[in-house]
């Protein structure tokens, strides 16, 4: 009987030990409004990632990182292309009188913290469901290794 509880007990030491704070979403916040965004960019794996400043220092520190859904070159304004696209996120590049627009889902598979803000990701977290920031999300990765020398739970 006391080697049950035992074993019980180091089963919950275990499954506690597994899944430490920092490797939850518990800092992840949802995505801030995307007018505050300090830019976006169009990476060459076809990603589409918008930066935010959440500590204002004038440097981006979070982003987020969605896929291109579609692409065109359009006279139309970005208000018109956005009324074609509901539920979407739209992009816009002037491109002469016309724009050349990026259409991405309303919420991204993947945000990314850049803790000390060199440009390399420190921290991304993976939200398979593409349902906003509400706690489902899981850490992903270590881009620039920061986090490697923690356990991953
Ligand atoms: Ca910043
Ligand atoms: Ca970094
Ligand atoms: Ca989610």
């Amino acid at each position: 009987m006391k080697r049950i509880v035992f074993s019980i007990v180091f089963l919950v030491t275990l499954l506690t030990l597994g899944s430490p704070a920092w490797a939850g979403s518990e800092m992840l916040q949802a995505e801030p409004a995307m007018n505050t965004r300090v830019g976006w960019n169009l990476e060459p794996s076809s990603m589409l990632t918008v930066g935010y400043d959440l500590n204002h220092n004038g440097r981006p520190d979070f982003f987020t990182v969605r896929i291109v859904l579609d692409k065109y070159i359009s006279t139309e304004p970005i208000e018109t292309v956005a009324r074609y696209n509901p539920g979407h996120r739209v992009f816009r590049v002037d491109y002469g009188a016309e724009g050349f627009y990026y259409i991405a889902a309303r919420y991204p598979p993947f945000y990314a913290f850049d803790v000390n803000e060199d440009g390399v990701w420190d921290v991304l977290y993976k939200d398979v469901l593409e349902d906003g920031v509400n706690g489902n999300e899981v850490f992903h990765d270590s881009p620039s290794g920061e986090f490697d020398a923690l356990p991953v739970g």
